[in-house]
């Protein structure tokens, strides 16, 4: 050919990962934005590291995803996540951003989108999140969408994520997922969740009634030939959860801010999700660990079972 090569030539897959992938060990993959522009150091170091243990303990092997020195890695080793955690020249790479960060070298951590890209490039089906991307409030104006509803329509790899944050409008976010074929799936729950908050007054399309269920409209989805992945939505533990209204007047306040100092683009999610974190303190961090943590075993689980059903 014209001298295209596969990305493989690209792609380090650490050797737990390769041996689980070879021996039907189920693997979960982990986004590395959460780490680099979702939390704080170094509390995002004991957050990537007891996330990795819930996989493990499940039976499972972890994957966190990103772009090192412009190589792509499905698999972090303890030294590469401190260089996620302490995100020091670290960009936010989605989709559109993907091929310029390898091409040039460049090191980047990776949204819900270019994590899934990672997953489908590995041989990756299930991946845990904390909050996905979505439409943003004003949104229907300014066209803010985030690219991971479009990577959920078009590769196949579900989602485990405790819904979407209230800065985003919930319902258009929903709306979306729904005109581009996205199976949105409640575990244990018929409203989707709104991340701090375990309803968002929004219905999701099914209520299944645990992860065995999920695994098995999974593999047919698959086993159809439907293209695309699939979100799953796990409300936060409720000893965790924040009050809607209360969270509310945090969002209004954190928009207005973000108004003023003028933040745009792919900015603007990080600008509120540190914004937020400043506004409500370590009360709402304690939430996010642990919502993490609660998807990242229900995405072992569903991975495990998905496995069993070979
Ligand atoms: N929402 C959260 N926490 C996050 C993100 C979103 O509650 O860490 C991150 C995820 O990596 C998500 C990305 O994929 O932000 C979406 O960014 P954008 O809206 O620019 O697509
Ligand atoms: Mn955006």
């Amino acid at each position: 050919m014209n001298g295209m090569m596969g990305y493989e030539s690209y792609l380090d897959i650490a050797p737990e990962v390769r041996e689980a992938l070879a021996s039907g060990v189920p693997v979960v993959a982990l986004e590395s934005t959460i780490l680099s522009h979702g939390m704080p150091y170094p509390e995002n170091l004991g957050f990537a590291a007891e996330v990795e243990k819930v996989i493990r303990e499940e039976g499972c092997v972890p994957a966190t995803m990103a772009i090192v020195g412009g190589r792509i890695k499905a698999g972090l080793t303890e030294e590469e996540l401190e260089i996620m955690c302490r995100a020091e020249n670290v960009g936010k790479v989605s989709r559109r951003d993907f091929a310029i960060y390898v091409a040039s070298g460049k090191t980047g951590a990776t949204t819900v989108a270019s994590t899934m890209m990672c997953a489908q490039m590995a041989g990756i089906r299930i991946f845990a999140t904390g909050g996905i991307g979505g439409v943003h409030r004003n949104g229907e104006n300014t066209m803010d969408i985030s690219a991971d509803l479009q990577e959920l329509a078009n590769t196949p790899v579900a989602v485990v994520c405790a819904g979407a944050k209230q800065i985003l409008d919930i319902g258009r976010t929903l709306e979306y997922l729904e005109t581009m074929g996205v199976p949105v799936i409640g575990n244990g729950t018929s409203d989707f969740p709104a991340f701090f908050c375990r309803k968002s007054g929004f219905g999701v399309d099914y209520a299944a009634k645990d992860e065995e269920e999920i695994a098995r409209i999974l593999k047919t989805k698959w086993d159809l030939g439907l293209k695309g992945g699939a979100l799953i939505g796990n409300p936060v533990p409720e000893e965790y959860a924040q009050d809607f209204d209360e969270m509310e007047k945090v969002i209004v306040k954190a928009l207005a801010m973000a108004d003023e100092a003028g933040v745009r683009g792919k900015n603007i999610t990080p600008f509120l999700l540190a914004t937020v974190k400043d506004l409500t303190g370590g009360e709402s961090f304690k939430s996010n660990v642990q919502l993490a943590l609660n998807n990242a075993r229900c995405a072992a689980k569903i991975a495990k079972k998905l496995s069993e059903l070979g």
